[in-house]
């Protein structure tokens, strides 16, 4: 800032000090907004009407975007499920606690969750006196001391697996090891039959899961005069691929049978959203609430293949879950917000979703000791109070660094299956062009980049949810056979 040469602008000099010194949370004293956050789940970036889908209506996602500001070049931390959640959850790039797997979904499994070290944008927000609630998937460690109601959340209604069928007659209390053929289950997704939960009691599920979500999520928001926050984790779109039927047939015009049902999934999660949006009308707290909306990884697809697991789209970007190509990472990302954000448009600097906690920490007030959260208050740059990037450059690492890549807002340099690539993301956004051996010095400047992020970073300490579980089946397998082997050499008793 120039120092001011006039007594006018000194006067203002002095306005524009007073006026910095005064926090954020206590311009709007008595006023902390409403945080509702709402994650779909493999949702492809071209799935929605706001990014350009024209098979799929999601009306209530489309007035969200025009009305808020779209944010077009906003990413997750990570390419799948559980590592993205952590970062979302935390504010924290998750490499910095060794979390870069699909935790187990294990209630028994005292050692693996998200680490107790780490605090929630929900702790945080508790602190300052925000009602808080997860309704929906939560995929960060299944065992009590992981359980949401330990970490910040003053209510959760959902499951705490990968995964959930969305009808209620799949839900079964046995849990068989094996198929009828005898062949041994192993599945990352366990848990997905398990009933509903509420805190910690078994609680009802009557109805499609999404719209039994949305409706708990209706009753939350109304409720209560205080500041709520609210985490609103759809397992919308992610298989199984199962809808109402009334709902697929909506979408009769889709030829592809699988798209149809998956345009029914996200019709359905739509719907719920507009339902929300009413509650908070009708409870007068619409105005005043923050509302972030994006996706948890891209579309799922089969990496490194052109066949779609769900038929889900990546709109104009290449691959998708799973991959360090825009189609990973690169997500639908609306931040909604009537009361402060006051012209509707699109916003091309780079967001994370890392900046979720950060946003909601400033804006309500939250507690910020312990580690420090790495993402950037949004507010300022939506509102254009702060001009430029939130961000000059976006991380993403996997598997202790067997999957690598670095954006900023030129350029992308990025390893995968042993290959690397560079981009030049302003000319090429799509990826299409790899100039990996035209631009050494680019690729340099970002490698520096990306190798001093992950100075900051610990190796991954847990087991992917399927080799843990794959070992855990196995041990059970091997005691149940030398006890067999046992009881056969056991020799008749005879009393006397
Ligand atoms: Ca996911």
């Amino acid at each position: 800032m120039k120092s001011p040469h006039n007594l006018k602008s000194l006067f203002l000099y002095g306005f524009g000090l007073l006026m910095a010194a005064i926090p954020s949370d206590l311009a709007t004293a008595g006023e902390k907004p409403n945080i509702l956050v709402i994650l779909a789940d493999d949702l492809g970036y071209g799935d929605v009407g706001f990014t350009g889908a024209k098979d799929i209506r999601t009306p209530n996602l489309d007035k969200l975007a025009a009305n808020g500001i779209s944010c077009t070049n906003a990413y997750v931390t990570h390419a799948y499920c559980g590592p993205s959640r952590a970062g979302l959850i935390t504010g924290r790039y998750q490499a910095r606690f060794g979390l870069e797997i699909n935790l187990t979904n294990s209630p028994f499994d005292t050692h693996s969750g998200l680490p107790l070290s780490e605090k929630t944008f929900a702790t945080r927000l508790k602190k300052a006196n925000y009602r808080t609630g997860i309704i929906g998937k939560w995929h960060l460690g299944a065992a009590p001391p992981f359980h949401p109601n330990e970490r910040g959340f003053d209510y959760f209604y959902g499951f705490l697996s990968g995964g959930h069928s969305y009808f209620p007659s799949s839900v079964t209390t046995t849990r068989p090891l094996t198929t009828p053929d005898g062949d041994p289950i192993y599945t990352a997704n366990e848990g997905s039959d398990l009933p509903l939960s509420r805190n910690n009691k078994n609680a009802e599920f009557e109805e499609y899961l999404t719209t039994a979500l949305s409706k708990d999520a209706v009753k939350f928001v109304k409720k209560g005069t205080e500041p709520f926050c609210l985490y609103l984790a759809y397992n919308a779109p992610h298989q199984p691929l199962q809808a109402p039927e009334e709902i697929i047939a909506k979408y009769s015009h889709i030829e592809d049978k699988n798209r149809r049902v998956y345009a029914a999934i996200i019709d359905e999660m739509d719907c719920g959203i507009g339902m929300i949006v009413a509650a908070l009308k009708e409870s007068g707290k619409f105005e005043n609430t923050l509302i972030f909306f994006l996706s948890d990884n891209g579309a799922s697809m089969k990496y490194g293949k052109t066949d779609r697991e769900n038929y889900s789209s990546s709109g104009p970007f290449r691959d998708g879950k799973g991959s360090m190509r825009e189609g990973g990472s690169h997500v639908p990302y609306i931040v909604h917000w009537p009361a402060k954000l006051k012209n509707p448009g699109k916003f091309d600097g780079l967001v994370s979703s890392l900046d979720i906690a950060a946003t909601a920490v400033a804006l309500g007030g939250g507690d910020t000791s312990g580690e420090k959260l790495e993402g950037v208050n949004l507010i300022p740059y939506l509102t254009g109070e702060t001009t430029g990037s939130p961000h000059s450059a976006l991380f993403w690492r996997e598997n202790n660094g067997k999957a690598w890549a670095v954006r900023t807002e030129n350029s992308k340099f990025l390893m995968q299956s042993n290959k690397k690539e560079l981009y030049d993301m302003s000319a090429d956004p799509y990826e299409k062009n790899n100039i990996l051996e035209q631009q050494p010095e680019r690729r340099a400047e970002l490698a520096k980049l990306w190798n001093e992020w992950n100075a900051g970073n610990k190796a991954n300490e847990y087991l992917q949810a399927e080799a843990y579980q794959r070992a855990r089946l196995k041990f059970y397998e091997d005691l149940r056979k030398q006890q067999l082997e046992k009881a056969a050499k056991v020799k008749p008793l005879q009393i006397d």
